[in-house]
């Protein structure tokens, strides 16, 4: 039998909760769907040692009930994996969500029913729902990336990949360890699991920039400052380029003194982790300004770096720094100095296969007892082309963007009308603080939904010309920067066949709040309500 909601909402991360939350005070009938067994999302499956936000707690925490934001206490600058996991499940408790959501149970397919502008939504369990709303909540980082080499399912050791870690964690104790990838998973895995290893391996394909996310435990007192002053940070947060409180340096790099440039750039090498892209308003539109920066990241780096060979190996020569997700560390550098750690240069000798007993390079064996696959996702669209999703004319969601995603707004796609899509392409999406940007999403939806009902109308749905407009929008703000110079998973350019298209709006968080707000308080503009 089939049940009818309003809402039916994909996933159970930070945008899915919220989305319930908010649906569900507006007396809506919701339904969640979560494909693990508890919330949390990325927070509940990438358990990797060292997994640790890059976004300070006091803002990567939801703003909508002040009251939330007075009673947690997080405990550290930067938060690990288990306190996220830990908030999030009391939020969970505090606006008893639970029950209506679904766990351990994924969605399989979306379709319209184009009589009545109606979605009957079907998961891997049986259910079939039919729903008015679809929100999709999948997350842009969900959809881990298996890499295809060959032989690696005849390994006999113990395979993981960063984002389906083992609940119970794992001892690597006495163990021979690969790790491949080095983004920001790796990155933060090595140096964890070096500690234990008996002998670490990294196969480093590309170098990336890391800084030191700086973390410390945070005090009462800092707890208090940041609770007195909880709105402000809000606000600025909301307006700010990337969800959190903290402004770009009021002059280009290359105005002001070298001097005055390297107290900027030490002041948020101190102040730690991924705002160091940002020291300067220009530092990812001009080159000659990206080049102060790299630099003086360069010279912090082969400080802590003992060999000078393997200092030169980790220090990338591909891209400028910040045009791919800057890392954020803690002792990664020096990592390289212990005894029990070796750094592999697959530019030099690529892997060649994986057999029973370890990896083989075009220059080597390597005998192995574990493997770690740091190998990220198919990011951005991968999560949701997974879905079939079919929309008017019984074209799929996979269809529509075969040339690369396709949104107006980032919201919407044009003919599928009333399917909204949470962080994803075509909005700021990875480049913000997620869990605030997932609030502004999720308010939109209900507001638009809200002038629906009082209008007596069915849906909202993207016109095509407004999505072309917004394609050619975002695409214009990329080639203005330097950011799709380098090969990163925003532009999909990590996954074999995917088009190059950068995907996220780079003209900052509270410029695209504002846009998208206008377009909601001048009507709906570029939407047909039907
Ligand atoms: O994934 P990645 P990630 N052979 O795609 C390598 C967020 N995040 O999971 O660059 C050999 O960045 C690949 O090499 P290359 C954050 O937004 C945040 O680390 O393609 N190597 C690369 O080194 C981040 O950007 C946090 O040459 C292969 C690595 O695997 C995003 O998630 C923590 C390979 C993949 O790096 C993704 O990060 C973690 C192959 N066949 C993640 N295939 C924080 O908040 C892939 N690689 C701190």
């Amino acid at each position: 039998m089939t049940a009818e909601v309003d809402v039916a909402v994909v996933g159970a991360g930070f945008a899915g909760l919220y989305a319930l939350h908010k649906l569900r005070g507006d007396g809506l009938t919701v339904q969640v769907f979560e494909a693990g067994d508890g919330v949390g999302g990325v927070w509940y499956w990438n358990r990797y040692p060292g997994a640790r936000c890059d976004v300070e707690s006091v803002d990567y925490s939801y703003s909508f009930d002040p009251e939330l934001q007075q009673e947690w206490n997080w405990s550290e600058k930067y938060a690990t994996q288990p306190e996220i996991l830990k908030y999030v499940n009391h939020v969970a408790d505090r606006y008893d969500l639970r029950r209506d959501i679904k766990f351990g149970t994924r969605v399989t397919d979306i379709v319209l029913d184009e009589q009545t502008l109606r979605w009957d939504v079907r998961t891997d369990a049986g259910d079939a729902v039919s729903a008015r709303f679809i929100v999709l909540a999948v997350g842009p980082l969900s959809n881990a990336n298996i890499p295809a080499i060959e032989g690696l399912d005849s390994f006999e050791g113990g395979l993981y990949h960063t984002a389906h870690w083992p609940h119970e964690g794992v001892d690597f104790t006495g163990k021979r360890v690969g790790v491949i990838g080095t983004g920001s998973s790796g990155i933060q895995t090595i140096p964890e699991v070096a500690k234990q290893a008996e002998q670490l391996y990294v196969f480093q394909r590309s170098a990336n920039y890391s800084v030191p996310a700086g973390n410390v435990p945070l005090t009462d007192e800092d707890r208090a400052a940041h609770k007195a002053n909880y709105e402000e940070r809000r606000r600025l947060s909301f307006a700010s380029g990337g969800g959190s409180p903290h402004l770009a340096h009021p002059k280009s790099a290359l105005e002001v003194s070298e001097e005055e440039r390297r107290a900027a750039y030490e002041k948020r090498w101190q102040l730690g982790g991924v705002l160091y892209s940002k020291t300067f308003p220009d530092q990812v539109t001009n080159l000659e300004a990206n080049d102060t920066a790299r630099l003086f990241w360069e010279e912090k780096v082969r400080a802590v770096i003992d060999d000078p060979e393997v200092a030169e190996l980790l220090i990338p020569k591909d891209h400028a720094i910040g045009t791919k997700r800057i890392c954020t560390d803690a002792n990664y550098y020096q990592t390289y100095n212990r005894d029990n750690v070796t750094l592999v240069n697959l530019k030099a000798t690529p892997i060649e296969s994986i057999d029973e007993t370890g990896l083989q390079t075009s220059g080597e064996h390597y005998d192995l007892d574990a493997l770690i696959l740091a190998t990220g996702f198919d990011a951005m669209t991968g999560s949701m082309e997974k879905l079939n999703i079919v929309g008017r004319g019984g074209e799929t969601l996979k269809q529509a963007w075969a040339e690369g995603p396709k949104t107006y707004l980032g919201l919407s796609v044009a003919g599928f009308p009333n399917l909204f899509n949470m962080t994803g392409p075509g909005s700021v999406s990875v480049l913000a603080n997620m869990v605030l940007h997932s609030e502004l999403h999720v308010n939109w939806v209900a507001d638009a939904i809200a002038h629906l009902d009082e209008r007596g109308a069915v849906a909202l749905e993207a016109r095509q010309e407004s999505a072309d407009a917004w394609v050619k929008e975002c695409s214009d703000r990329a080639e203005a920067t330097l950011m799709p110079t380098a090969n990163s998973w925003y532009l999909g350019a990590n996954i074999p066949g995917r088009p190059r298209v950068f995907m996220p709006f780079l003209g900052g968080f509270g410029v695209y709040g504002d846009l998208i707000a206008k377009v909601a308080a001048d009507g709906y503009t570029g939407f047909d309500v039907v």
